[in-house]
């Protein structure tokens, strides 16, 4: 890939005139077909326009995004307009017929006099947006005015996802996240066409989510002194929450909340004695020690809890799944914890929702509705396939691959090893569709990238274990199969570097790429 310095225009110029920066295709995820035309490369002007049909609502508000992000480096205006008058433009279409695009994909044409995208949905012509970003040169992501030849190379993509979900997780119950953290790195995952954010709202050291009927959840199980090593506190408000979850929508990512239980809950138990079979309260932890804790499974104070829980959870999201946990319950025993699912998993469809869970929720023979979450570091599990062969989709996390919160080597500052270290290789080459016998590419919802937050405090942190490693987790669930290749993705990888310098988000900067 030709790499060109940031000086003005007239200084790249070739006997053609200024080329683009990157060829088309060069985008993470890789879209699934690419058809170059160095003919029709377009370059932007100061008079280019952002288009879309009169009336569409829909298409605007993807274009007003698209101009928030162009307008700084290029310095353009980028008017967002509804007309058919002719010359530069960005225009985005949509279409009910456009073909082979899904109903998350899109098409992208970059002809001489400039680019259009067709897609079927909002989500559709905002994954062609991301898309367009990327073929710009890596400056455009600079926050001033850079002078220089904006330019995409020409031709056609048209592109849809593998699979429908492709999540990142957040745990803010080890470490508490502020909203503004949260947001920024929802901005990060948009641009890998990530569309759901799982956030992980409880745990043993804290608890992250007000719910009114149970006050004390937050104001002590989450007050101060709460977090890994009592470092951690905070929740968010119910106003916060709804504040991020429209965030989220306007980026086309579903939060899915998730509340662990019947494990996981000291945060809880030690806030409220009465969801303690003993009546008695434990004291708060902020080690970081697994498996201890359990809800009263005999007790129908526990179940009242956890309907309220579920009942104000659902009310406050929009997105059709919550993930109910049920990892690591050791201290439940094997016929409590189906019982105990027995009778919330019905709950969780009462309020209207979708329940995930962890994989060990395939041990209580769930419902062909419920979502298993495998986070197994080996490529047998037995529940898991009889799962899938009774009509169950999951979502694959495994943690040896996709979890962000494992060291790179021995040398990292920051996280766990206890599924193994994970270099930005091994976060790539491991296949969603064919990882686990006898789950097939058909009971494959889609792969999350888990970040867990024990050794975590800052935004920095996050970026830091995230990339490179996210993007690898983004490509498998969104690039075709067929097009699985290290050497093309570490190159495109390479060119995220500067993209990332760019916007400020800290990055390790892994001894297998190339960096430019
Ligand atoms: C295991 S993976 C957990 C979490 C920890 C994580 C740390 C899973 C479902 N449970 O409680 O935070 O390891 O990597």
């Amino acid at each position: 890939v030709l790499c060109l310095p940031a000086v003005p225009a007239a200084a790249t110029q070739t006997g053609h005139g200024p080329g683009p920066e990157r060829e088309l295709g060069d985008v993470i995820p890789v879209p699934a077909e690419v058809e170059p035309n160095s003919r029709t490369d377009f370059t932007l002007g100061p008079h280019t326009s952002i288009r879309t049909q009169a009336g569409s609502a829909e298409a605007k508000r993807v274009g007003r995004y698209l101009a928030g992000v162009l307008r700084p480096a290029t310095g353009y205006s980028l008017p967002v307009v509804s007309s058919d008058r002719r010359g530069s433009a960005i225009s985005l279409v949509l279409s009910k017929h456009e073909p082979k695009v899904g109903d998350q994909g899109y098409r992208l044409d970059v002809g001489r006099s400039g680019v259009t995208i067709r897609a079927r949905t909002g989500a559709g012509l905002f994954a062609g947006a991301q898309t367009l970003r990327q073929l710009l040169p890596a400056r455009i992501e600079a926050d001033r005015t850079v002078r220089r030849a904006w330019t995409v190379p020409g031709g056609t993509i048209v592109d849809k996802p593998r699979f429908a979900y492709r999540g990142a997780m957040l745990d803010l119950a080890r470490h508490f996240h502020e909203p503004a953290e949260i947001r920024s790195y929802i901005d990060e995952l948009a641009q890998y066409k990530i569309n759901h954010l799982h956030l992980h709202l409880t745990d043993d050291q804290g608890w992250r989510i007000q719910i009114d009927s149970w006050p004390k959840l937050t104001t002590v199980g989450g007050g101060p002194g709460t977090g890994v090593d009592g470092e951690g506190p905070g929740f968010l408000t119910k106003a916060e929450y709804a504040d991020l979850v429209a965030y989220a929508a306007s980026r086309y990512i579903t939060i899915v909340p998730e509340i662990d239980m019947p494990g996981h809950t000291n945060a809880a138990q030690s806030t409220y004695a009465e969801l303690n079979c003993d009546g008695v309260a434990p004291p708060p932890r902020t080690d970081i020690e697994v498996g201890y804790s359990s809800l009263c499974i005999g007790s129908e104070t526990t179940y009242r809890f956890v309907e309220d829980v579920i009942r104000e959870l659902a009310a406050m999201t929009p997105g059709p799944y919550l993930h109910i946990g049920g990892d690591e319950a050791h201290a439940t025993t094997d016929e409590d914890y189906r019982t105990f699912m027995n009778r919330v998993l019905p709950l969780v469809e009462k309020y209207g929702k979708q329940a995930f869970g962890w994989n060990e929720v395939a041990q209580a023979d769930p419902p062909a509705s419920v979502v298993p979450q495998y986070w197994g570091t080996t490529t047998e599990n037995a529940d898991l396939a009889e799962a899938a062969a009774r009509g169950n989709k999951v979502i694959m996390s495994p943690a040896n691959k996709s979890y962000l919160d494992m060291k790179y080597d021995a040398n990292t500052p920051l996280g766990l090893q206890w599924a193994g270290f994970i270099e930005v290789r091994d976060a790539y080459e491991w296949d969603p569709g064919s990882h686990v016998t006898g789950v097939g590419e058909q009971s494959v919802l889609g792969v999350e990238a888990p970040l867990w937050s024990e050794t975590l405090r800052s935004i920095d942190d996050i970026e830091f274990m995230a990339f490179p490693r996210l993007p690898a987790i983004a490509e498998l669930g969104w690039s075709p199969r067929a097009s699985h290749d290290w050497e093309s993705f570490s190159q495109r990888l390479a060119e995220q570097g500067p993209r990332w310098e760019q916007r400020g988000v800290d990055f390790y900067r892994s001894p297998q790429i190339d960096w430019p």
